[in-house]
Formats: C-alpha cells, sequence, structure tokens
C-alpha cells in the first residue's frame, strides 16, 4: 500500500509543547506515538525527515541534546489527528549512572501507562541495531501489546548487502522475542541523511492511527 493519504496530513505537523518529566503532559485520548532510542541513533532527525521538516526537532552532532520530551501535533483541518513524541534518549554516557537510570526509569513508566500511546517507533543505528538497552525498552514495552516499527537508521553509513544483513539481523531478533513483545513489530531500513525509508514507517503509523480506512480516503 502507498502513504500518499499520511504525505499529506504529515506536513500539518505543529510543536505543541515540551516536558521535562512525563507526568507534565496531560492526560488525552489523542492518539500518540513515541519515538524512543538511545542517545544519538537519530530520532529527531527521523522526525524531522519524516514530517519533511528541516527544523521541526533540535537534532545535534552532540549526544544527549534533545533533554525535554517535545511533543509535535498532527493537524488536518483543525482537527487534531495525533501526536508525535519525540524522546530524549537513552544510554547517554555524558551523564552519570544515576541520571541515566532515573530517566530508563522514566521511560519505562510512559511506555507501560500512558494511556493513549498508539505505538512505539524504536530507532536504532543500524550497525549496532537493537542493543541490550533497546531490547530493555521493548521488553519493557511488551506487556502493552502495542505495535513496535523498529527503525533502522544511518543505513547510508552501510552498503546495500550490509544494509540487507543488518534488516534480517534485526528481523532475526525479531522474531525470538515475538513471545515478550506481544504486538506486532515490523522492522524497515532508513537514512535521515539520504531522506529514504519514509513510507514504511509512514504506513505504520498511519495504521496505528487508524487512519489506512475510509478517514484517509477521504483525506
Ligand atoms: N549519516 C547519518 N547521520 C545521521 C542520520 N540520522 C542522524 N544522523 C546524525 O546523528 C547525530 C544525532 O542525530 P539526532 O537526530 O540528534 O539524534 P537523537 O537520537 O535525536 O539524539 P538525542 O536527542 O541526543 O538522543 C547527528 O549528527 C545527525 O546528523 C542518518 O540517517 N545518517
Ligand atoms: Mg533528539
Amino acid at each position: 500500500m502507498e502513504a500518499p493519504d499520511l504525505d499529506r496530513w504529515i506536513s500539518g505537523v505543529q510543536f505543541w509543547r515540551s516536558a521535562s518529566q512525563m507526568k507534565q503532559l496531560p492526560r488525552s485520548d489523542i492518539p500518540e506515538i513515541a519515538i524512543a532510542g538511545r542517545s544519538n541513533a537519530g530520532k529527531s532527525t527521523a522526525l524531522n525527515v519524516l514530517c519533511h521538516r528541516k527544523k521541526l526537532a533540535f537534532a545535534s552532532k552532540t549526544p544527549g541534546r534533545t533533554r525535554l520530551i517535545n511533543v509535535f501535533s498532527l493537524l488536518y483541518k483543525e482537527a487534531e489527528l495525533g501526536r508525535l513524541v519525540d524522546l530524549p534518549g537513552y544510554g547517554y554516557a555524558q551523564v552519570d549512572k544515576a541520571t541515566q537510570r532515573a530517566w530508563e526509569v522514566e521511560l519505562a513508566r510512559y511506555l507501560a501507562h500512558r494511556e493513549n500511546l498508539a505505538g512505539l517507533i524504536l530507532v536504532t543505528d543500524c550497525r549496532h541495531a537493537l542493543g541490550p538497552l533497546d531490547v530493555q525498552m521493548l521488553d519493557w514495552f511488551g506487556p502493552r501489546r502495542l505495535p513496535v516499527h523498529v527503525l533502522l537508521t544511518k543505513a547510508d553509513k552501510l552498503t546495500r548487502q550490509e544494509q540487507q544483513q543488518a534488516l534480517s539481523k534485526a528481523g532475526r531478533i525479531v522474531r525470538e522475542q515475538e513471545e515478550a513483545w506481544g504486538g506486532a513489530v515490523s522492522v524497515s531500513l532508513f537514512s535521515g541523511l539520504a531522506r529514504t525509508g519514509r513510507d514504511p514507517v509512514l504506513q505504520a503509523m498511519s495504521s496505528w492511527m487508524g487512519l489506512l480506512g475510509d478517514e484517509a480516503a477521504e483525506i
């Protein structure tokens, strides 16, 4: 299936608000898609590229740049169809272990309890995809039985053959963990630099938000 409808409505993305702690985010019924991953994995870049924007989310060469939870609204004809949440990365080596751990716990709590979560985009560098911290996040998220899309980013750093190897390896890990991760887990290659690989993730997002049926056709 193509993703032209989503491509149209994703251009209605707008910054909504920032929070330093999950509990500052108000309860909501609007479907929320979280973008999580290791520090420096390429989350903010992926968000910008997915939305066809240059500086919607702040991407940086300095790891740990996203320290706030930044929430974006997906607006279409004044209706808010969903939200995208750009999360600070985990595993940021420049902060002490206790601070790292505190953030991981906070994130785990959000993934486990946020009522309006519709799915998770897990951004992971395709050169060392699905490392232990990523697996831990998915273990925590698994009981929700919500869908996950693993985005193997920085694909431009690999040859075509290596990309395929990375994809197979990630697919293997996902299949091995199927039981624990409950919800549907899809995997695809992506490059923020080359701006490639948008369609599979946009399709996943639109289906999570219930936009692949009549509503999408109408849009
Ligand atoms: N080559 C290449 N570099 C990328 C890609 N995506 C991101 N980067 C680079 O990786 C670095 C980190 O990117 P960000 O998007 O800020 O990563 P992040 O996951 O949001 O990082 P934190 O917010 O610090 O956790 C930047 O220097 C980006 O330019 C990609 O697809 N290919
Ligand atoms: Mg970021």
